[in-house]
Order: C-alpha cells, then sequence, then structure tokens
C-alpha cells in the first residue's frame, strides 16, 4: 500500500513523539529525524484515508514553477492556501482602514462575531486582488517565497539564477552528478521571513533510467501539511521525469521535526482506523514535455476514491 509510510509515522509520533511546545502555543507530539520513502512506479502517493485537494496541490505547484509570487494566479484557481500571509501585509498597511485586524488567525479561532468580520474583510481582499492590478502589485505579492527561490534566486553581483531550469539541464547533460540541488533556504531572508521555507532543500538522483527526489523539510504538521507535501513533491518528480525523458523512481522525504499538533490527535486517530485503498494513478497530457508549459487541466489524478475529507483547526 502506497500510504503506508505516511501512516506509520503518525503512528509513530503518537506512540513515541515527544511532548512538546511550538511557536503557535498549540502543543505538539514530535519526532526529529524521520524519512518516508514512496516507490512512484506504484502508485501515485495522494492519501486515500482522507481525501486531499489534489486540485491545490496543482495550482501551487504550478505557481512555483512559473516563478510567480503573487497570489492573484492562486485565487483565480480558487486556491486560497496563502491568503492569510498577504492579507496580514494588507490589514498592516496604512491603507487599510477597516476593522481592527490585529492577531487575526488566532482571533478568528475564538471569537465567531470575529471570524464573521474576518471572513468579510477578506473576501474583499481576495475580490481587490483578483481585480485590481494596482492592488494586486500592492499587496497580492509575497516577496521571497518558493517561486522566487526557485526560478529568480537573487545573487550577491544583482543577477539571478533559475534553479528549477538549471537542475533540469544538469540531470539531462550530467545524470550521475551528485550536485542536482534546488534550495529555497536562504540565511540572510530568514529573519525578516513570517514563514520560512519548511521545504528547504531538494536533491535528485538517476538511476537505472529512473529519477528519484528527496526532499529535507525542517518542519512538518504530519496532518494538516504533509499529506499536501507528499503530493506536491511526487508530482514534480513527476513532471521532471516527463521533461528529461526517464521513469520515476522514489521520493525520499526526510522529515525534520516531524510534529502532531494536540488539536489533531483525534483527526489522525479517526483516519488511522480507516482501511487504505488502491493509490490513484498520475496522467500527465502525453502530449506536454516541457515542465514550464503544464496547465491544471494537463494533470489530473485517475482512479482516486478516498475516505472523506477530516477537518482540523491550522496552527497559527
Ligand atoms: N507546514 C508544513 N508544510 C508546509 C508548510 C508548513 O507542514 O508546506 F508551509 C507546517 C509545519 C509547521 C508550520 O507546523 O507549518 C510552520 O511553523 P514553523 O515555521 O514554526 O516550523
Amino acid at each position: 500500500i502506497v500510504e503506508t509510510p505516511y501512516l506509520q509515522l503518525a503512528r509513530d509520533i503518537l506512540e513515541k513523539g515527544h511532548p512538546k511546545n511550538d511557536r503557535t502555543g498549540t502543543g505538539t507530539r514530535s519526532l526529529f529525524g524521520y524519512q518516508m520513502r514512496f516507490d512512484l512506479s506504484k502508485g501515485f502517493p495522494l492519501l486515500t484515508t482522507k481525501k486531499v485537494a489534489f486540485g491545490l496541490v496543482k495550482s501551487e505547484l504550478l505557481w512555483f514553477l512559473r516563478g510567480d509570487t503573487n497570489i492573484r494566479y492562486l485565487l483565480q484557481h480558487n486556491n486560497h492556501i496563502w491568503d492569510e500571509w498577504a492579507f496580514k501585509r494588507w490589514v498592516e498597511s496604512k491603507d487599510y482602514s477597516g476593522p481592527d485586524m490585529q492577531d487575526f488567525g488566532h482571533r478568528a479561532l475564538l471569537d465567531s462575531a470575529f471570524a464573521a468580520e474576518y471572513q468579510k474583510q477578506k473576501n474583499f481582499f481576495c475580490e481587490q486582488v483578483l481585480n485590481n492590478d494596482d492592488f494586486a502589485s500592492k499587496y497580492g505579492e509575497l516577496g521571497d517565497v518558493y517561486g522566487a527561490q526557485w526560478r529568480h534566486w537573487k545573487t550577491r553581483d544583482g543577477k539571478t539564477i533559475d534553479q528549477i531550469q538549471n537542475v533540469i539541464t544538469n540531470i539531462q547533460e550530467k545524470p550521475d552528478s551528485r550536485r542536482l540541488i534546488v534550495t529555497a533556504w536562504n540565511p540572510e531572508d530568514v529573519p525578516a521571513s513570517a514563514l520560512p521555507p519548511c521545504h528547504t532543500i531538494f536533491q535528485f538522483y538517476v538511476a537505472n533510467g529512473k529519477l528519484s527526489c528527496q526532499l529535507y523539510q525542517r518542519s512538518a504538521d504530519v496532518f494538516l501539511g504533509v499529506p499536501f507535501n507528499i503530493a506536491s513533491y511526487a508530482l514534480l518528480t513527476h513532471l521532471i521525469a516527463r521533461q528529461t525523458g526517464l521513469e520515476v523512481g522514489e521520493f525520499v522525504h526526510t522529515l525534520g521535526d516531524a510534529h502532531i499538533y494536540n488539536n489533531h490527535f483525534e483527526q489522525i486517530k479517526k483516519q488511522l482506523a480507516r482501511d487504505a485503498k488502491d493509490a490513484p494513478k498520475l496522467w500527465l497530457n502525453p502530449s506536454k514535455k516541457n515542465i514550464f508549459d503544464f496547465e491544471m487541466e494537463d494533470i489530473k489524478v485517475l482512479g482516486y476514491e478516498p475516505h472523506p475529507g477530516i477537518k482540523a483547526p491550522v496552527a497559527v
């Protein structure tokens, strides 16, 4: 069963995880240094023990690959996973004159009247990013997030590096290279960043005509984040394999602080009590080869019949 390593990770944390405090004040159980391996030739590792929103995985990955760091593209695809980060900048700016949104993440969880007002302000914000070009370029922009680090990393002498194009070229020209690396972690940016990259570095490896990828994820919200992260990097591996004419090998997922938040215990136990189903298959439009040409409709999962989704609060 393709998702077994994930289910085992969750069990291991519940059984052996250290109770630990964290930045959000929620509290977790956590293990340090953990590795999962997914053989991508056996099926696509999109969890079946709960529904994972693959549409969001796709649009986010295509957004990264475009080198885009403005949430407008995400909103055009009904993807709201990055909204809060942009919204925060707006409500803290001089252009915002609505009700006080200080600490909106926590307050929206605790106070339903505030949550309604927050939703209203955020809907207005999203509508502006979608329809008002000036507003979008000012407040839709997230700055140096994955798209920028992957496609136009800034160098000291004012140039940029396209790490994705470079790694593709290197996989084609020097498949035995041990330097097939893309990094998002820039120590210069970390102190000023609201969310320093979670997926910090990844490396490719070619053997027997197969492309494998290993990700080092420094911090892993095992219930909410990791199912998404697995699918995203599995998809990236498939896309790069397509472009380089290789088959897919393994996705190796190495985690630093692998944690389950205290308010996700019920949900993960419910999930662990379910029987996994057959993994879906990934379909990529056979007429496309270049990774930068893929659109939403060129990527599909076939035979995905998961158990229902399970809701849980996001730690903020
Ligand atoms: N997180 C993930 N995967 C992601 C992402 C965030 O698991 O792709 F962007 C989680 C990990 C952690 C929190 O629970 O978000 C980030 O907090 P910190 O920066 O304190 O590690």
